[in-house]
């Protein structure tokens, strides 16, 4: 599984409708395609020319670009954290991904009904935002609950792990996502493992209709604002239909034209989300492949190479690190090397977005 990204929002907002639009535009017009693994998971490639650079120096290996799993999680409804419509079962989908991708209707169709009656983007924000702080309060209360107990015990750092993670639970209960709050360390492995929701970054995509931008959406871009997040526009009905209507690049970019768009919603989501969501690209030259993978910003070595298999994360004895710039400009991994220009760090040394790494196994 690549970095994956889970479309949630009200039924009727479009995640169908953009899943869809993301496998056929994949589908049909990229080198690279957009891969169906399942009915409701797919595979979307982020273009990057620095990985064609990097593999311009390997002619006989295979480049394989990073890819964000798509995944389209049917079943979040008001009440549902409490067991209503398909109840929990998407909770499980969502506990999975690595971000949310939240799209919100923006779009007016008599034919297409809504569920609370109106289209109203913050309020829709707010249902399904209380919903996953529900399921997240429930979650971080069973912990603390635990924490308590081992007050009383002889861990001399239990009282202030407990007192840390009862401000995170008045934090949610006050309708606060966790990831708004600087997480403690003496609770950052807890909270890492309890897996709250909102801890997990968000993007929100306003779904349009085909006239594009429109008052719903600038509501959601205030909406985003206001939680420090972000927000892309996207024409969903619209990108659906060229998507399936274009067969080739050409016939793609002609479409586009007719609507003043340079470039898909599509790939603009991909891009964006693959940014906003704090998410950088290393690169490893390993067996047949020049390859990118998806990491958010900052992670550790042995984190980033777990990422590629678990024995990189098990075994990991060190990371040898070049610069893509580096190694453009030495010609060779060998010149490289003669000069002294690789680094070697440890397990917790950082990965910065562009490097070319080769992990060190035992
Ligand atoms: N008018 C209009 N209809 C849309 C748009 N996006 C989606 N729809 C329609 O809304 C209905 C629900 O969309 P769907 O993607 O199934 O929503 P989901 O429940 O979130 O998966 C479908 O009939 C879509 O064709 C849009 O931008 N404009
Ligand atoms: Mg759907």
């Amino acid at each position: 599984m690549g970095f994956a990204c889970g479309l949630v929002g009200l039924p009727n907002a479009g995640k169908s409708t953009i899943f869809n639009a993301l496998a056929n535009a994949g589908a049909r017009v990229e080198s690279y395609p957009f891969c169906t693994i399942a009915a409701n998971v797919g595979s979307a490639p982020v273009p990057d020319e620095r990985l064609d650079r990097l593999a311009a120096l390997y002619p006989q290996k295979k480049k394989v670009p990073t890819h964000l799993d798509i995944i389209d999680i049917a079943g979040l409804v008001e009440r549902a954290s409490e067991g209503e419509g398909m109840g929990n079962q998407f909770l499980a989908e969502i506990r999975a991904v690595d971000a949310i991708l939240h799209v919100v209707r923006c779009f007016e169709d008599p034919n297409v009904a809504h569920v609370t009656g109106s289209i109203d983007p913050s309020r829709d924000i707010a249902i399904v935002e209380t919903e996953l702080l529900l399921k997240d309060h429930e979650t971080l209360s069973r912990v603390a609950s635990r924490l308590h107990q081992e007050v009383r015990g002889p861990d001399r750092h239990a009282p202030a792990r407990a007192a840390a993670w009862d401000a995170l639970v008045d934090h949610v209960a006050r309708g606060n996502a966790v990831r708004s709050t600087p997480i403690p360390h003496e609770i950052a492995d807890l909270v890492r493992e309890a897996s709250p929701l909102t801890a997990k970054p968000c993007l929100f995509v306003a779904n349009v209709d085909d006239a594009g931008e429109n008052a719903y959406a600038e509501r959601v871009r205030v909406a985003a604002r206001e939680r420090r997040a972000e927000a892309v526009v996207l024409r969903g009905r619209l990108e659906a239909e060229i998507a399936e209507a274009a067969s080739t690049p050409e016939e793609r970019a002609a479409y586009l034209g007719e609507y003043g768009l340079s470039e898909t919603g599509l790939s603009a989501l991909v891009r964006a989300g693959y940014h906003l969501l704090g998410l950088m690209t290393f690169f490893t030259v390993e067996g047949p492949e020049v390859r990118a993978w998806t990491v958010p910003t900052g992670t550790p070595a042995r984190a980033a190479g777990g990422k590629i298999h678990s024995d990189f994360a098990d075994r990991f004895v060190v990371a040898e690190v070049m610069t893509l710039d580096d190694l453009l400009r030495a010609g060779s991994e060998k010149v490289l090397r003669d000069a002294g220009k690789i680094r070697r760090v440890g397990h917790d040394a950082p990965i910065t977005d562009g490097d070319v790494v080769r992990f060190v196994c035992a």
